[in-house]
């Protein structure tokens, strides 16, 4: 295939063809949640759970163009939705599952989403709580649309998502007179907007990402190809399908797209996962350094049968040479190593590159299309082999962010070089080697924390005069975060002027919302910050302040 042929293609088009050509082949399987059984639905089903959703949906008053946050745990009900929403051309949101009100509050702001779907699962017995309070804070929230509440109001997709719970698929649930088949007004263009993913940051607080159904396709299914999945693969999610990773890189969609079977974790257990890949021969699947590490050590006794995998892929944060090593000789399979952005690009390495390069670099683009350049302070291009900051541009990165104009004319060049803010060597091959980054982000194991939101929340602290968040090294997350504080009187100044502690902290955050993986890890009670001479927080020297504040082992 070319890369034209990827551009006119849809991941719905695919899709519906898989069902039209092998009906009965499996799909989806859902490993289940706890206490709930596993479910498996052949493609003629997802097909007609899709087209049945969208039906629905309509039905509410949703249309093309809808925003509609959606934050569901790997499950049956998290695919259809976005099967069903791309087919109708409305707009999924993705939030990630450990997202709380803080982060779900800002994905309205930026969207104006209109609905959210939401499971109880990640909040227990707060969950309607938490919608009430975002339809409270966001006037154009019309639907709440949720797996398993019995909150008035709540209801709206609760009879759809029952009858995947055990009852027969497909045909179970009222149906439109006339037939089921839910027919859009229109195909999708490639133009149109398929999904905003939330950016990992590159300065401020994180933006959303437009990807339309033409790059998206283009992404999923170029990437399908690079990794050589079709009909026979069986590729596990085990990390958040809401992740681009999982999601499109070829993940979920790819494998969809491309008529394999999708086997769904409820998360990147070890014990469960090796599980599931013994039982369902699963081939593909995807994780990040630090769940690399506690599968290599798990596999080191399990006894399970992992003989069905024939490809790792690890991406996310900087995988070690060592890491990387282990993969071969002790789970079997061929390592792939992934550097990849939400805002577009993505390195892979191939199957057929030296092993030196899969061990020690983070792959090369995708497509032959993907543009890269690797410059200094002055964005001047560097000879091949220095370090640099990374611009790129392509036939699936984005041009801008999503309503964001004014922060649009810095993460983006004007002749439209996104700026990665990561800082990377590229090798005569054209792989790529990850070196750091200049972007203000901490990369705590693959999960991104955007220092700016994190010290917003920090400096609101009635202790806290100002606050800056650090990352430091360690030995399985890679990084974790540090906040470095100077007390003194917040924005309520309060008489008692004790420094707070981490616990103080922390239970402040998440009070105000904030999601559990952007807690600070440490904290460092400081005199004042080190400035650069524009007056900024030097946070290269307060990182390395910090780090050697602490002693190794801490
Ligand atoms: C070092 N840093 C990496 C790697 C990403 C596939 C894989 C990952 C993501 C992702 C993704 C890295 N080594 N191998 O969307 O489709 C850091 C870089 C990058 C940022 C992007 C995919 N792989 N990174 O991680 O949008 O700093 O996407 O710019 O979450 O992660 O983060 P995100």
């Amino acid at each position: 295939m070319n890369a034209m042929e990827f551009r006119t293609d849809s991941i719905d088009a695919a899709l519906r063809g898989h069902a039209r050509r092998h009906p009965l082949r499996p799909a989806l399987i859902a490993s289940g949640q706890p206490g709930r059984p596993g479910q498996r639905i052949t493609y003629q089903q997802l097909d007609t759970a899709a087209d049945r959703l969208a039906d629905r949906l309509d039905r509410l008053g949703l249309g093309p163009g809808d925003r509609i946050v959606v934050q569901l745990p790997n499950s049956l009900e998290f695919i259809l939705l976005i099967v069903g929403l791309l087919r109708m051309r409305a707009i999924a949101v993705l939030a990630l599952p450990g997202h709380r009100k803080s982060e779900i509050d800002h994905l309205f702001r930026l969207s104006g989403a209109v609905g959210y779907a939401v499971s109880r699962q990640p909040y227990g017995s707060d969950s309607g709580a938490l919608t009430d309070a975002v339809r409270a804070s966001h006037p154009t929230l019309r639907h709440v649309l949720t797996a398993d509440t019995d909150r008035a109001g709540d209801r709206d997709l609760d009879d759809l998502f029952r009858t995947l719970d055990g009852a027969p698929l497909p045909g179970a649930g009222p149906q439109r007179a006339g037939g089921s088949s839910y027919r859009p007004s229109a195909p999708a263009a490639p133009s149109d907007l398929a999904l905003l993913l939330l950016s990992g940051g590159t300065t401020g607080t994180p933006k959303l990402i437009p990807r339309t159904h033409g790059d998206y396709a283009y992404n999923v299914l170029a990437s399908a190809e690079v990794c050589g999945l079709g009909q026979d693969s069986v590729y596990l999610a085990a990390l958040p399908a809401a992740h681009n990773f999982t999601l499109g890189c070829p993940g979920v969609l790819g494998t969809l797209a491309t008529g394999g079977t999708v086997v769904l974790a409820a998360d990147a257990d070890p014990g469960r996962a090796f599980r599931l890949i013994e039982r369902e021969r699963v081939t593909t699947t995807a994780l990040t350094p630090p769940l690399l590490k506690l599968w290599l050590a798990e596999a080191a006794w399990s006894g399970h049968d992992l003989s069905s995998l024939r490809t790792l892929q690890v991406g996310g944060a900087r995988l070690s040479r060592a890491d990387a090593a282990r993969v071969g000789p002790e789970l079997g399979c061929r390592l792939q190593q992934v550097f990849g952005m939400a805002e577009g690009l993505l390195c892979f390495t191939r199957d057929d590159d030296p092993d030196d390069l899969v061990l020690s670099t983070q792959g090369r683009p995708l497509s032959a299309a993907d543009e890269i350049r690797v410059v200094d302070d002055e964005e001047r291009d560097l000879p091949l082999g220095a370090v640099g900051q990374l611009l790129t541009r392509g036939p699936y990165t984005v041009r801008g962010y999503y309503g964001a104009p004014e922060q649009n004319a810095g993460a983006f060049t004007a002749d439209g070089w996104f700026r990665t803010g990561d800082l990377v060597r590229a090798t005569r091959t054209g792989h790529l080697v990850v070196e750091g980054r200049i972007k203000d982000v901490v990369n705590r194991g693959g999960e991104k924390i955007p220092a700016a939101e994190v010290e917003d929340h920090l400096a609101a602290h009635p202790r806290v005069a100002h606050a800056a968040l650090v990352g430091i090294p360690d030995p399985l997350l890679g990084e974790r975060t540090c906040a470095c504080v100077v007390p003194g009187a917040g924005p309520d100044s309060a008489p008692d002027l004790r420094p707070p502690t981490l616990a103080e902290l922390a239970g402040f955050l998440r009070e105000r919302g904030l999601a559990a993986y952007k807690v600070p890890d440490r904290l460092e009670i400081v005199d004042e910050l080190p400035r650069t001479g524009a007056g900024k927080v030097d946070k290269r020297r307060l990182g390395a302040e910090i780090a050697a504040r602490i002693p190794a082992g801490a």
